[in-house]
């Protein structure tokens, strides 16, 4: 039922599902295993040198023949030249994230690339639709790493209702009552980053994994409200040492020299006491690791049956 809408018809993908683009952690194994299990893979950018990202693209053309995207986190140092490669290589799609797009908009736009930002309020998703973006990402303060200040139940029916391009839900889905809420607060459909991680094909340290399928409701914190770069993690041994420059309000050079190099510690190194372990809310519901065809099949059958359950019981005003 969620196999035929505006986006799948978009990205040209089976099923309405996009993979976080995920620093350190989605590389090209990982997207062509989203992209041949039926959504919409994702290689990050972020921080990673053209020459490699280079190599990383290739790496998927060789993997799988289906569509792909690319994520280029605004922030990072090497985003021109991820703009460039995305262009050289024509890759299909392009999400962009912790920033304004426009000028992946204009640069990729005209070579036919569909441009996906994601955004985490009103404002900026109706910015992006008048500079021609072809979907948004409306994510909430659920999800892992680099968050904004609403949650997905509030912010996805606001933007649903604000742009006329399809919406796609991100932060705590993890399963097929994600999807179901999702599509009940106006997306077409989702973003999932924490339950890709749990996957076979994630090259990320067996650590990390092991720290998400450990995690309960309350695992994850936020640090780096003050410099205006809050993300999401677990919560560790550096998150305490973040807690303990919060409370004696450290300068942003303070904050940005305990937090840099932290995810790659944690992901390539697996060191999880002092490294970024980046993760959503959605953590605690993650159980097991498993192929990522296995997780999207598991995920939209199980919300067509909540679908239909809701659709015999929620009979509301009867
Ligand atoms: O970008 C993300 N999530 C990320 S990026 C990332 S890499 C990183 N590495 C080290 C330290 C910090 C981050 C990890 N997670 N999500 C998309 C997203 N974009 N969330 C929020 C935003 C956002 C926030 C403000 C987008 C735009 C924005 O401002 C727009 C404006 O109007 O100024």
């Amino acid at each position: 039922m969620y196999g035929n809408n505006r986006l799948t018809k978009l990205l040209g993908v089976e099923y309405p599902i996009i993979q976080g683009g995920m620093a350190w952690v989605a590389d090209a194994d990982l997207a062509a295993a989203v992209s041949n299990g039926g959504g919409l893979g994702v290689i990050a950018a972020a921080n990673v040198p053209p020459d490699l990202l280079e190599k990383q693209i290739l790496r998927a053309r060789t993997l799988t023949r289906r569509p792909f995207g690319l994520n280029i986190m605004l922030l990072s140092p090497t985003a021109d030249d991820a703009i460039e490669l995305a262009a050289r290589h024509r890759v299909p799609v392009v999400t962009t994230g912790a920033g304004v797009p426009g000028k992946v908009i204009e640069r990729l736009k005209p070579l036919g690339t569909i441009v996906i930002p994601v955004i985490a309020s009103v404002a900026h998703a109706r910015r992006v639709e008048r500079q021609g973006a072809d979907a948004v990402v409306a994510e909430g303060t659920e999800s892992g790493g680099h968050i904004g200040e609403s949650t997905t139940m509030a912010l996805v029916p606001q933007v649903a209702d604000a742009v006329g391009i399809p919406v796609i839900a991100a932060g705590g889905i993890a399963d097929g009552r994600g999807i179901v809420a999702a599509f009940a607060l106006g997306a077409e459909g989702v973003q999932v980053g924490t339950r890709f991680v749990c996957c076979l094909e994630c090259n990320a340290h067996n650590r990390y994994k092991e720290e998400i399928l450990a995690a309960g409701d309350r695992s994850t914190v936020t640090t780096g409200r003050r410099t205006g770069h809050p993300v999401r993690c677990l919560k560790n041994k550096l998150t305490q040492e973040f807690e303990k420059l919060e409370e004696k309000q450290a300068s942003v050079e303070e904050f940005e020299a305990l937090g840099a190099g932290r995810l790659r510690k944690a992901v390539v190194e697996g060191d999880v006491d002092w490294g970024s372990v980046m993760a959503g809310q959605v953590a605690g519901l993650i159980r097991d690791v498993k192929p990522a065809a296995e997780i999207i099949r598991d995920m939209f059958e199980a919300a067509g049956q909540v679908s239909e359950r809701l659709a015999s019981n929620l009979k509301f005003g009867r």
